[in-house]
């Protein structure tokens, strides 16, 4: 029999946190997160997969601590002794980050080193994956892949790009396993509230249900690659699972505005743009990331994945999920792709 594997999350009550942890207790791990103490909870995304640790059939593991506090860090690695490291927890807002860019600077960035360190220091034969990012290209030309230049446009973003050198540093340095995934933006029912897609997807559901009139937004020019959330957490753990330590490119190699993103979002639920979107200065950033399109060639060819949702599932599958939230009917085109696409899915609820 093979023993069972044993990973630990970072950022696991986040968006790919909550999924990735999902998958690994489909696949059999026993799984272990980091948790930041808040007054308020912080685990409605993870709640469904909680089993309280008296219970034998407990899977999953929670421990407190922050990515700016090194000695808990050094403290859980050494004592939980994880195969796979997954380092998510980030300060992952790119316009919070021109507000707060120390802050973001000591946890985006020097988290990532806190995190490395205590792996050399215990264990290196740990499997570590850095949650690196296309914000790291910025204003590079697009198509981009893993031989772009980087051109980091937001403190995030060069937080970003000092995290993947440290990553590889290791890598090379040391001889870890250490993987940087390069993924493109990735949506979800899950995506917090105040990231474009989910912020037009849960206003639109607002206009619908009559709460609110508008929908405040700043710039519409600017293109992303937009994909799934999880099948790129699918994509971090066959980076893990690969021969050697890598880097890797993922996304799914089309670009679209924001204006694409509100033209099918209001065109599927029957809504004018005109009466309900305005513009809001605030919401504009010091500096832009105008374009991003990845060519993900690499990861199909040596990881075999390839992201199967398309910008216009996507789109659907949001509303679907923030329709459903509001008490809305809805229109189902969404909850017919993921069906039709996933079958039996490995994640429960959304
Ligand atoms: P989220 O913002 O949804 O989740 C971030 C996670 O990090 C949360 O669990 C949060 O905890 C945790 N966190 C924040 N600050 C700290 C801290 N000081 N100490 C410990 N934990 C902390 O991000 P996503 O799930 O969308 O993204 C996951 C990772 O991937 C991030 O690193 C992000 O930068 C990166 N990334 C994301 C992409 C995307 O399109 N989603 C694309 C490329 C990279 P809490 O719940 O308490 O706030
Ligand atoms: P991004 O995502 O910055 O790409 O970072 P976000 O959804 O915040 O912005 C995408 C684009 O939309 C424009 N935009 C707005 N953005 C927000 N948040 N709110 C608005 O009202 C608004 N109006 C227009 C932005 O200017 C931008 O051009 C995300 C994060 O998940 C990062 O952590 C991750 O690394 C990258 O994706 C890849």
């Amino acid at each position: 029999m093979t023993q069972q594997k044993k990973a630990l999350i970072t950022g696991l009550t986040g968006q790919d946190g909550s999924y990735l942890a999902e998958l690994l207790l489909h696949k059999g791990y026993e799984v272990h997160g980091l948790i930041r103490r808040a007054s308020t909870f912080n685990t409605s995304r993870i709640d469904h997969i909680y089993v309280d640790p008296h219970n034998p059939n407990a899977q999953m593991y929670l421990h407190y601590g922050d990515l700016a506090d090194s000695e808990q860090i050094n403290n859980i690695i050494y004592n939980v002794a994880p195969d796979e490291v997954y380092h998510l927890g980030a300060q992952s807002h790119v316009r919070v980050s021109f507000d707060i860019p120390e802050y973001t600077g000591n946890v985006t960035g020097l988290g990532t080193t806190r995190i490395l360190e205590a792996i050399r220091r215990s264990r290196k034969d740990i499997r570590f994956y850095q949650a690196s990012s296309s914000e790291m290209f910025g204003g590079a030309t697009p198509p981009q892949d893993e031989e772009t230049q980087f051109v980091p446009r937001s403190p995030y973003a060069c937080a970003k790009v000092y995290s993947y050198w440290m990553a590889k540093n290791y890598r090379e340095g040391y001889n870890m396993f250490a993987s940087n995934g390069i993924l493109f933006n990735h949506e979800s029912p899950r995506r917090g509230e105040t990231f474009v897609t989910r912020k037009i997807t849960r206003g639109i559901a607002s206009i619908l249900a009559g709460k609110e009139k508008y929908l405040y937004l700043g710039n519409l020019e600017a293109k992303r690659d937009w994909g799934f959330s999880p099948e790129y957490v699918e994509a971090m753990w066959m980076i893990l699972q690969a021969d050697k330590p890598d880097d890797f490119v993922i996304g799914t190699g089309e670009t679209h505005s924001i204006n694409d993103f509100l033209d099918e979002a209001f065109s599927y639920v029957g809504l004018n743009i005109e009466d309900h979107v305005r513009i809001d200065q605030k919401y504009f950033r010091p500096t832009e990331v105008d374009a991003l399109m990845a060519n993900p060639d690499k990861s199909e060819k040596v990881l075999g994945w390839k992201a199967k949702v398309t910008f216009e599932d996507l789109v659907k599958i949001m509303m679907d999920s923030d329709m459903r939230a509001a008490g809305l009917e809805v229109p189902g085109e969404g909850d017919e792709i993921i069906s039709k696409k996933f079958g039996e899915k490995w994640w429960k609820k959304d």
